[in-house]
């Protein structure tokens, strides 16, 4: 019998010989959708033991994951950016397990976790790529880490298995919604035009995961591998930030070359003698959109020492979840001060959305 993975790379080696372009989108299409249906067999947890899985527990405001080859250098950033030390050797594979450290910045805890390097095939179980990707995946931001020598082959690596594992980085998630139903086809209403997808596609791809009678509604201008993520699910939408380390052993014009074939933006640094890295704290803490609220108590002042760090775009009624559960339960109003009053001590309910700064007194009974 064919294997799965046979059947990939079959597969993978159609697309190779089909040329891109108006006449063959429809082909491609097909292909695309065929082999993320396999990959996901393939994915499948085999039954029995769950295989040693590496299990952290989420703590601190965010969590940060480092994901790089071995020896870029992520345990040597690790330690200079928490109080963690994880061991840092000039071979491969010095780190075998998560190592879990804390950066402090602007009142925030943010966890950060060092890995084991991920190479080539990780995503199919080399070098405990699995695990190393499973964490990944519960991210709030991701840190590729590349070796300024190696940045374009590295980071392509990397972001294929990644993808494998259904990872996005950097992406939004598609406006597509498919609501399936009793009967009546596929109906396929877009709300723009599409310019990267044929109808014909749309109705193609649903047909390998037999959906053959459901509502699409379409409001981005998707490709076939954004329809393929709505309809296989599962995905995560991470932002992400590109590092090139250990610049200290080239001159400027090299890190700018670099820069200059690298696919996205990217930061340099030198994890080893500590350059980039106080412009590095901000970057994280800024791409990770939290925002910090003061709470006063009744009668007296705001305690403006120890923020409440919560992510942008929190209402009241999530900071009263944080406060303490049955909070919502007695919640009457609020009173807010700052950028989200339309004035001082403005009165309001449990959905007012709060913004960085603000100085929060919530009414209960
Ligand atoms: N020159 C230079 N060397 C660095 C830099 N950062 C790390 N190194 C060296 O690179 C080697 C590997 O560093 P590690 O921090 O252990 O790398 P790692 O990515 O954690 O490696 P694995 O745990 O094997 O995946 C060590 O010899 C470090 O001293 C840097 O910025 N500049
Ligand atoms: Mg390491």
């Amino acid at each position: 019998m064919v294997s799965a993975a046979d059947r990939i790379r079959e597969i993978e080696e159609e697309m190779k010989r089909t040329q891109v372009n108006k006449a063959t989108e429809h082909h491609l299409g097909e292909l695309k959708a065929r082999m993320a249906k396999l990959r996901r067999e393939l994915m499948k947890p085999k039954g029995g033991a769950s295989g040693g899985g590496f299990s952290i527990r989420k703590s601190g405001d965010s969590t940060v994951v480092f994901i790089g080859f071995p020896s870029v250098g992520k345990s040597t950033l690790l330690n200079q950016l928490t109080n963690a030390q994880s061991e840092v050797a000039h071979y491969e594979f010095t780190t075998l397990t998560v190592i879990p450290g804390v950066m402090e910045y602007k009142g925030a805890r943010i966890q950060m976790l060092d890995v084991p390097g991920v190479i080539q095939g990780a995503s199919q179980g080399r070098g405990r790529g699995r695990e190393v990707l499973s964490v990944a995946r519960n991210a709030d931001l991701l840190l590729i880490m590349l070796d300024v020598f190696q940045a374009n082959t590295q980071l392509d690596v990397i972001m294929r298995e990644l993808e494998a594992m259904g990872i996005r980085p950097n992406q939004k998630p598609p406006d597509v919604v498919i609501t399936p139903t009793q009967r009546g086809g596929l109906v396929v209403n877009s709300t723009l035009k599409l310019t990267k997808i044929s109808e014909k596609t749309v109705e193609t791809i649903m047909n390998v995961y037999d959906l053959y009678s459901a509502n699409v509604v379409i409001r981005t201008d998707i490709d076939a591998d954004q329809l393929i993520d709505v309809v296989v699910g599962n995905r995560r939408y991470i932002p992400a930030l590109v590092l090139l380390n250990k610049c200290d052993l080239v001159d400027k014009a090299f890190v700018a070359q670099v820069k200059k074939g690298l696919p996205t933006p990217s930061i340099e640094i030198s994890a080893d003698k500590n350059v980039g890295l106080d412009a590095l704290r901000e970057k994280i803490y800024s791409s990770l959109r939290l925002i910090r609220l003061y709470l006063k108590p009744r009668f007296g002042e705001a305690d403006l020492k120890e923020p409440m760090i919560v992510r942008e775009g929190s209402d009241i009624g999530e900071i009263c979840d944080r406060i303490h559960r049955g909070l919502r339960a007695g919640f009457r109003h609020a009173f807010v001060w700052g950028k989200s009053a339309k004035f001082p001590g403005q009165k309001v309910g449990m959905d007012h959305v709060l913004f960085d700064g603000d100085v929060v007194n919530i009414v209960s009974r």
